[in-house]
């Protein structure tokens, strides 16, 4: 792993907080192990191992049911670490790959099969090279034809310019961490106000995730001041907001969260639990268990 790496908590607390029956993570990934399923060779970072093993184990920890696992994009466009943990998933979890233009439909309909529901497109600098649009048009018609989604990472400050592209791809579209607002801008800043004004489209869903990535007073309060726009989000648009861990926090160079605490945050970015329900149970089941 790189020298400055930080790998995730050895021991989290136990959450006070009891998700509902049936909780998904939403956001998680594994990483390797690197002996059995190699990093990709152009990756612009070197993690720790992150195994299935150890992710089912915190998940169980944490009183969640289920899981979806996102590609990282130190493992590129070779899915094998993901599609090796959703066969030994025993059906509690889902993926979300990231693929080439020229994957065939045979592969994909195996991804599916293993449980993969959607693809991701990153559009942050320091993880990934630039993929033209067009390979990512050419990519979302494919997997449109399997039901699949779209899970976008980006900047908010990015959000502007993607729109019209966004807007014109033919499946729903997922933002991870809220389209990463800046919290010192406010919920009345520029990017955050058309963020919301984006996700009055039923095509737009969002994870209120990364409180420990995006919050500047860190864990000290408790990630206080990133809490109001999960809050926010999830009264809006409770229809179409998911919530995940990010276990196990890859590029975190400030602190690693006590992923314990995190699931405590729900309490307060959710206090209905009708909100609980949707967010954690029926919208990440109806997206990913088709139920
Ligand atoms: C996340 C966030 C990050 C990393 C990745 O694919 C990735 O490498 O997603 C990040 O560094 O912000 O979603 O886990």
């Amino acid at each position: 792993m790189d020298p400055n790496w930080l790998p995730f908590h050895p021991d989290p607390s136990k959450p006070i907080f009891k998700v509902p029956k049936g909780a998904v993570d939403a956001h998680c990934h594994v990483f390797g192990p690197e002996n059995r399923f190699p990093f990709a060779p152009d990756r612009k970072y070197t993690p720790c191992d992150a195994s299935k093993e150890e992710l089912f184990k915190l998940r169980d920890f944490l009183g969640f049911e289920k899981s979806v696992i996102v590609q990282a994009s130190c493992h590129g466009t070779n899915n094998d670490a993901l599609e090796d943990a959703l066969r030994s998933s025993n059906n509690s979890a889902r993926g979300v790959a990231v693929v080439s233009p020229d994957i065939t439909i045979n592969t994909l309909r195996r991804l599916d099969t293993v449980g993969v529901r959607a693809v991701r497109f990153n559009f942050l600098k320091r993880l990934v090279d630039n993929t033209p649009k067009d390979t990512f048009r050419h990519i979302a018609k494919k997997v449109a034809d399997l039901g699949w989604h779209v899970v976008v990472y980006i900047e908010s400050p990015n959000l502007k310019d993607l729109i019209p592209f966004l807007k014109e791809l033919p499946t729903d579209i997922i933002f991870d961490h809220m389209a990463r607002p800046d919290v010192r801008k406010g919920l009345n800043g520029e990017d955050f106000t058309l963020f919301q004004k984006v996700m009055e489209s039923e095509k737009f869903w969002c994870k209120t995730t990364c409180a420990e990535r995006l919050s500047f007073e860190g864990p000290k309060t408790n990630y206080s001041d990133i809490l109001p726009f999960m809050k926010l989000l999830i009264n809006n648009y409770s229809d179409r907001v998911l919530w995940g861990t990010d276990w196990p926090h890859p590029n975190m160079r400030s602190h690693m969260p006590d992923d314990g605490i995190l699931v405590d945050l729900l309490k307060t970015i959710a206090p209905k639990s009708e909100h609980q329900k949707k967010i954690l149970v029926d919208n990440p089941d109806k997206l990913y268990w088709g139920n």
